[in-house]
């Protein structure tokens, strides 16, 4: 994989002679081996594909690179190609504007959930249909998932290299340990022990050579640095991991016809700038010589998590926004003048110094999908119609999540309800010994719909969620699909294909405690809805609100940051998220959003904050089901009970949410 002519020889140079030991200690080097976090030698890699959507539609239609393509949802693009954006188009003109800039542009608006449907599908009319139909980005998250594959295959297995997929395009790499043993190959010097047996021992020098950087875009040197200067081990390891990335991404395009680009330097935050720095289809290396020059070029508020009201309250604090500035001051001046864990941590990534781990999580630990109605629907009638797509979006992840397989199953369905600034939830264990299938997903739901109808004031509705939360591994119990072990997308098909009426399917009655209390509810004709009509309803053609967008999200954490928000896409410390919030920089078109500090258009903003509030929700659910677990336990077979949390306020985030693991802010977007 990679070129074995990492060094050329070039003439011995003056400071070489100068300085015959390299700044790396033995310890330092062993670090390198383990992936310590704080390790100078650390080589980190971001990949980010290059615009995303539009490149899978690309792909999936076969249409020649050069074309200008654009990803529409409703009236909106959400993603463009280079080819489109040499028109001068981005995410924020309209479709109108778009084709009087650019004629030839082909738009191809996103896979939807249509109404009374089995699954989502490209539907050529789905752009008038915003009130009946539900974006999907099952075809996005299926080839994130291709591609995701395709890296670690080409990657040795962890603990050997760490991959973390960080959103649905991209993805860190930790390449230290992998590094580490193309080095001591490379370099069997650096097999020795340390002189003395002291780990503290500087290592030998690197050979005197000039490095082989290829076509990477190398980001210019610090001014106290000079391309003269020797190379020292922090380089080679650079160059050896960009060799690797070179050679993944390489594979990417040539197995699935994808091009990305990347950033390599020590640590995640270096790395996703870097990522960003030269698109498309290029990778940017930050040496640790470099990256003084490459930071202080920034103004801090485009930093990852400085671009919110953390970085105007620094702005008016230091009166400046460079970062150039900044270093000036002491770091006992940014604790006093923003707080001490904020100061630090402040002064820490201003130098580029950000020691946060590359977390190769992979366990999906809730889904949820959504819609947010503007206007509002007023109807049971319509509000099982959602449930009824939401299940169905939520019941293919989980078969790709191998629920027919019985690899793992989610225990608990979570209902969330919007009705002026008050949110409902109600939650309800999925019964255990019953073979998980939509209708039974679907029996829960509208029994939890039901009881909230019940309870009074449930119209107009703002806003529907549904999620299922708690999975569990390797369970049995659940006879699927004739007991037939199946795979993913196959499995997937055959669900699809082999549905019928529920009582031909799935021949258990609901529990008794919860046909009860449905039928106490007055409501009960909705229970056995399943076959609803998907026929013409004039309060649809009403509903059309072109500013709405659709949410349909994975999650893995109630941190979780949602698609349009990816760029601020991992670990803030918490107490830095919650800083944040205001209007970005100059666009008055733009928000930052206060949760996660994302940028986004203000027409988002009524969604996305739906998103963090059901993602709030969620959370919430999943603390109390934790703590809950035994009194539901009792409560079962009544699978439906549960809790009901009024949430006057509604923005904020609730007490309990779960907490992230130390150090990481857990996204994912895909
Ligand atoms: P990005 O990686 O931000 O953008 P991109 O991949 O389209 O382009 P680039 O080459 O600059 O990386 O987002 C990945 C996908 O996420 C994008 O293709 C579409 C989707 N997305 C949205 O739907 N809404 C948004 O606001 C953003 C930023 C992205
Ligand atoms: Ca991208
Ligand atoms: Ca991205």
């Amino acid at each position: 994989m990679s070129s074995p002519n990492l060094l050329e020889s070039s003439p011995v140079s003056l400071s070489s002679q100068r300085r015959r030991k390299s700044a790396f200690t033995y310890r330092q080097l062993a670090q390198l081996a383990t992936s310590t976090t704080s390790c100078p030698l650390r080589v980190i890699a971001h990949i980010d594909l290059d615009a995303f959507y539009a490149q899978c539609e690309m792909v999936r239609l076969d249409i020649p690179p050069d074309k200008p393509l654009a990803v529409q949802q409703w009236q909106g693009l959400i993603a463009i190609n280079y080819p489109a954006r040499a028109f001068g188009l981005n995410r924020h003109v309209t479709i109108t504007e778009a084709i009087k800039q650019c004629p030839d542009l082909i738009m191809q608006h996103v896979a939807t959930w249509k109404e009374g449907d089995e699954k989502w599908a490209y539907h050529e009319d789905s752009f008038k249909n915003m009130a009946t139909h539900k974006v999907s980005l099952d075809p996005y998250r299926l080839e994130s998932r291709r591609i995701l594959a395709t890296i670690k295959e080409h990657l040795p297995a962890a603990p050997i290299s760490k991959v973390e997929k960080a959103s649905i395009d991209e993805v860190f790499l930790d390449l230290s340990t992998h590094v580490h043993g193309i080095m001591l190959e490379r370099f069997p010097e650096l097999k020795g022990p340390p002189p003395y047996d002291d780990p503290t021992e500087q290592l030998p020098r690197p050979p005197t050579t000039a490095l082989e950087w290829q076509t990477d875009a190398l980001v210019d040197l610090d001014s106290t640095e000079t391309e003269d200067d020797d190379p020292d081990w922090d380089d080679v390891a650079m160059v050896i991991a960009s060799e690797i990335v070179r050679s993944v991404r390489a594979k990417i395009f040539e197995a699935l016809k994808y091009t990305c680009s990347a950033g390599v330097a020590r640590n995640k935050m270096l790395a996703k700038l870097g990522s960003a720095h030269k698109k498309p289809n290029q990778q940017t290396i930050i040496r640790n010589r470099a990256v003084h020059h490459f930071l202080s070029d920034f103004k801090f508020t485009k930093i990852r998590n400085l671009g919110g009201k953390l970085g105007d309250e620094i702005v008016a604090a230091f009166s400046t926004d460079t970062v150039k500035d900044l270093l000036e001051v002491p770091v006992e001046q940014l604790k006093k003048k923003i707080g001490d864990d904020t100061g630090t941590w402040l002064y820490n990534i201003i130098r580029g110094e950000d020691h946060s781990e590359v977390n190769p999580r992979t366990q999906i630990k809730s889904m949820l999908s959504a819609k947010s109605f503007r206007p509002s629907i007023n109807t049971l009638d319509t509000a099982v119609r959602w449930i009824r797509i939401f299940v169905a979006d939520i019941f293919s992840r989980l078969v790709e999540e191998g629920v027919l397989e019985n690899k793992r199953r989610p225990k608990t369905l979570n209902l969330y309800h919007r009705q002026g600034a008050q949110t409902r939830s109600k939650s309800a264990s999925i019964p255990m010994g019953r073979a998980m299938d939509e209708t039974l997903l679907f029996d829960i739901a509208k029994g939890l719909l039901a009881q909230v109808v019940s309870e009074g004031r449930a119209w107009p509705c703002a806003n529907l969620s549904l999620s299922v939360s708690g999975f569990e591994e390797g369970v049995t119990g659940n006879k699927g699909i004739g007991g037939f072990l199946l795979r993913g997308d196959e499995a997937k098909a055959i669900s699809a294909a082999v549905r019928e009426p529920s009582e031909v399917r799935n021949p258990e009655t609901p529990p008794p405690s919860k046909r009860r209390r449905v039928e106490e509810s007055g409501i009960q004709r909705f229970f056995g809805a399943r076959q609803e009509s998907s026929g013409g309803n004039s309060e649809r053609e009403e509903q059309q609100d072109f500013h709405m967008k659709d949410e349909i999200r994975e999650a893995h954490s109630p941190f979780d940051v949602p698609p349009s928000a990816q760029l601020a896409s991992d670990d803030t410390p918490k107490a830095h998220a919650e800083m944040q919030s205001g209007h970005s920089d100059d666009d008055p078109s733009r928000y930052t959003c206060s949760r996660c500090n994302s940028t986004l258009l203000v027409t988002e903003q009524g969604e996305h904050d739906d998103w963090h509030f059901a993602k709030d929700l969620a959370a919430d659910l999943a603390a109390e089901e934790r703590t809950n677990t035994a009194a539901r336990e009792q409560s079962r077979p009544a699978s439906i009970s549960l809790s009901t949390q009024p949430k006057g306020k509604g923005r904020g985030r609730p007490p309990n949410v779960v907490k992230a693991e130390k150090g990481q802010k857990k996204l994912q977007f895909g």
